[in-house]
Order: C-alpha cells, then structure tokens, then sequence
C-alpha cells in the first residue's frame, strides 16, 4: 500500500506538498504519443550544441553507465497537480555526465530531447542540483518501458514534464530555447515550489 492510501489526510507523514499539488497513490505513466521500441546496442545517448571543446560526445549504453550509479528518493510532481511521493530512481549522476561531456562557460542552457521530438528546456544549474539523474531504474528495476527505458531525466524541482522519458540528448546552448510543453503556454522554468505551470507567469 502507498503512502497516500495509508495517509490519505497526511497526519503522520505531513511533509509538505508543493503549492497547488495533491498527493496520487500510484506513478501512472503520462506521455504524449507511443512508447518507442528502442534497441539498446544500436542507441546511443548524445551530448552536443556548444560544449567546453565544441565538439559531440557519444556515449553507448556502457560507456554512459561507467560514469557511475546512485539512487535517489523523491517526489514526482505533475503539473497537471498529481504528485507521488517516495519513487526512488537509480541512475547516473547528471554531474558527472556535465564532467565527462562539459558545457562552454557561456551555455547556460539545455534542451534535453527525446524519442519522436519530444523535449524540454532546462538549465546547467538545473543538472548540476544534486539529485539531479538520468535515471536507468525505478524501484530497483530496470526502467519499465512505459516509464522511458532505457533513460530517462529526472529533475525532482521541476515539473514532470522537465524530464524527457526515452531521452536521447542533451544539448547546450547559450541561447534560450523553448521545448514543446514550453512552446504550448507552459513555464519556460517550471519550479514546482514556486508553482511555475504557465508561460503567463514568466
Ligand atoms: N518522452 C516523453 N517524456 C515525458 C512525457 C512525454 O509526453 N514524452 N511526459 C512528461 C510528463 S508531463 C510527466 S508528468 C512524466 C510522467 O512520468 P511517468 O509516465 O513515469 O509517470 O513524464 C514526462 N516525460
Ligand atoms: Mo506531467
């Protein structure tokens, strides 16, 4: 049983919610369109745009797990005001992913994009947090595909939908860029604590 079923008023567990947020059981899965079938020797996860040496790195499934394999237990926030509690991610520290595959110093931003063009914006600070993941697993598991297996972003500040599934680049850029909940009246930031849902808010 979950938290929110053996809680339901939050009496014994009163953490606080973000504003305009209300707690939901279960982490049901939310996208837009199909769950790709990816084939993991032939994927390859990408860094590029306007990085330290101005080139693209490309990491395979096992040089990208090298970088290394923590876990994380947070909060999942939709905007659309569903948020789950307690869902622990295993994957690689988005920081040491910023160490191997560096931004320029000028390139304060990040669109991290995903299978059939879905992407966010995000930030380099937003990467460096510290609980910031490319998450490879859920619950100890391997990802479920409808959760974005094999890799998927997970940004516990932001709003879910900062945090592409299926994810398959990152990339830098000085310029500010918007990604496609962005384009669509969403908050270019998407702060759940300062409630940033919409684009009028900016
Ligand atoms: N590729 C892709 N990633 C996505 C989405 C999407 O539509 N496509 N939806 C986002 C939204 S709005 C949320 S709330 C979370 C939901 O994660 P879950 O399906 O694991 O619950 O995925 C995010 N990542
Ligand atoms: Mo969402």
């Amino acid at each position: 049983m979950s938290r929110a079923d053996d809680d339901p008023l939050g009496i014994t567990q009163p953490r606080p919610l973000p504003p305009g947020q209300r707690r939901a059981g279960v982490l049901r899965p939310i996208h837009y369109g199909r769950v790709p079938r990816i084939a993991l020797d032939r994927w390859r996860f990408t860094v590029e745009g306007e990085t330290a040496d101005g080139g693209m790195t490309q990491f395979s499934w096992e040089t990208l797990n090298e970088l290394g394999h923590t876990e994380v237990t947070v909060d999942h926030h939709c905007v659309s005001r569903r948020t789950v509690q307690d869902v622990t991610w295993g994957g690689i520290p988005c920081r040491a992913l910023i160490d191997a595959a560096p931004p320029a110093a000028s390139a304060v931003h990040v669109v991290a994009a995903a299978a059939y063009g879905y992407h966010a914006n995000v930030t380099v600070d937003d990467l460096l947090s510290p609980r910031a993941l490319l998450a490879t697993h859920l619950d100890g598991e391997p990802l479920p595909p409808e959760h974005g297996w094999p890799l998927r972003l997970i940004l516990p500040h932001l709003y879910g939908w900062k945090g592409p599934k299926w994810l398959l680049s990152l990339e830098y850029s000085t310029a500010p860029r918007r990604g496609f909940w962005e384009q669509q009246g969403y908050h270019f930031t998407g702060d759940v604590w300062r409630e940033e849902r919409y684009s009028h808010q900016e």
